[in-house]
């Protein structure tokens, strides 16, 4: 057990802050109060709010150019957790992680699972992995996985997965989310109806291994790897496929899977009224599958989505359970203050969304008042919330500023001297 950041330091770069905090959140209360809102109501929500970080998220990322990995990374799946429970003790809304398999496939999951609840995390949804071949592995994903026109392939493929959601079981997680590269990457490369076949061939198997109570989660996304045609390349197809394997299973939104510009609130909307929403894989994005931190390109897109979700808590809509994640890829920046900064940017909109009056959105809709629905949303997507959220996180024994806190506590220097970099370039992780 190495460095770690104590409670006794969170207080006492809390004291530091806790006046002016004070005087912030009784003057927000009072302007809340004059629109009739009560700010307690809202610190609870932004208490209750959680999101999983991925396990994955925690080293340095890289691109298909480079990766410049950072000092201190963690170098297996404990380390990982280490970073885990940091980011969860300064924002203390993400006590859940997901893993991704065999990229954390634990030795023992019953240990692991010990290991995890000890740091006060537990296992959210598992992650398969079949867009990448593994060194030891007998046939090639090259062209495909589950999809792939050798059912040899799918078979290793489906195997993988079932493995995955074996290891969920004994880690304590409820859900399986299934991402793959497969597709084409010149016109008339795959039959796109036969692979479709294929592909829900392959799902019905995985979903016929889920123990009771699991749920699975397909991601769709727009391109990449493959740069001309992808399996589940959209929200439509992805609505169906859920749709033909049965009620365990969901439509999963991560932020960076759709073409620029694209309306992603409105999907959101539409696999909520079709009873499909999985969740989420939070990132931002300006291209692509940028996987930038969440909330630093497009806030208001994320405060729109947000908006749907808190709509569809506040009228009660059946089966409305989603699962929210961050999937993100941290470059240029330490990843424990990136997945701090996007946890806290997420709760962020949820309580900003909160704050939407719905009784006249829904009247300046219902009178087609273009201006003022409008006027509504920016109403609440202006407001500073931050006090709210801080006070959350005091509440909660977080840290008031958790970049601060976590830089003041030396955390990754330490990490640095303890984890010494195996190799020039190369930390064995992904
Ligand atoms: C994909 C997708 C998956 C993630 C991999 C690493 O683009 O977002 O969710 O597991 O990247
Ligand atoms: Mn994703
Ligand atoms: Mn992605």
């Amino acid at each position: 057990m190495g460095f770690t950041i104590s409670d006794e330091l969170v207080a006492e770069q809390n004291r530091a802050g806790m006046e002016a905090l004070e005087e912030d959140y009784a003057h927000l209360g009072r302007q809340l109060g004059r629109r009739g809102i009560d700010i307690e109501r809202l610190t609870e929500r932004a208490t209750a709010f959680r999101v999983a970080v991925p396990s994955w998220g925690v080293g340095t990322g890289g691109t298909r150019f480079a990766r410049f990995p950072g000092p201190g990374e963690p170098r297996n799946v404990l380390e990982k957790l280490d970073d885990c429970e940091v980011v969860n003790r300064l924002v203390r809304v993400t006590p859940g992680v997901s893993l991704h398999i065999p990229w954390d496939k634990p030795e023992s999951a019953a240990e692991l699972k010990t290991y995890a609840n000890e740091r006060g995390l537990f296992f959210d949804s598992m992650n398969s992995n079949t867009f990448q071949d593994q060194p030891d592995q007998k046939l090639s994903y090259r062209f495909g996985s589950l999809s792939h026109t050798d059912p040899a392939v799918r078979r290793q493929a489906v195997e993988h997965n079932v493995e995955c959601i074996e290891i969920g079981k004994a880690l304590g997680a409820r859900a399986h989310t299934v991402w793959i590269g497969d597709g084409g990457n010149f016109p008339g490369q795959v039959h796109f109806r036969r692979a479709v076949d294929r592909y829900l061939e392959s799902l019905r198997q995985i979903y016929g291994a889920l123990p009771d109570g699991w749920r699975v989660f397909i991601e769709h996304k727009l391109f990449e790897p493959a740069f001309y045609s992808t399996l589940l390349n959209d929200w439509g197809i992805s609505y169906y496929c859920t749709q033909e394997l049965g009620p365990k299973a969901f439509s999963l939104v991560d932020l960076g899977h759709h073409a620029p510009n694209v309306n992603i609130e409105m999907i959101v909307a539409r696999l909520i009224q079709l009873g499909k929403l999985a969740g989420f894989h939070f990132n931002d994005s300006k291209y692509g599958d940028d996987d930038l931190d969440a909330g630093s390109i497009k806030p208001f897109q994320l405060f729109l989505v947000f908006n749907e979700l808190v709509e569809a808590e506040i009228e009660g809509v059946a089966g409305f359970e989603p699962a929210y994640m961050l999937d993100q890829s941290h470059n240029v920046t330490d990843p424990i203050e990136s997945l701090m900064t996007s946890a806290v940017e997420l709760v962020r909109a949820f309580v900003q969304a909160h704050l939407v009056n719905r009784v006249a959105l829904h009247e300046h809709q219902e009178r087609n008042d273009a201006l003022m629905a409008l006027q509504t949303l920016k109403e609440a997507f202006t407001a500073d919330v931050s006090p709210i959220l801080a006070m959350a996180r005091h509440r909660a024994s977080g840290a008031l500023d958790p970049v601060t806190t976590y830089r003041a506590s030396g955390y990754r220097k330490e990490k640095a001297r303890e984890r010494p970099t195996r190799g020039e370039g190369g930390t064995g992780i992904v």
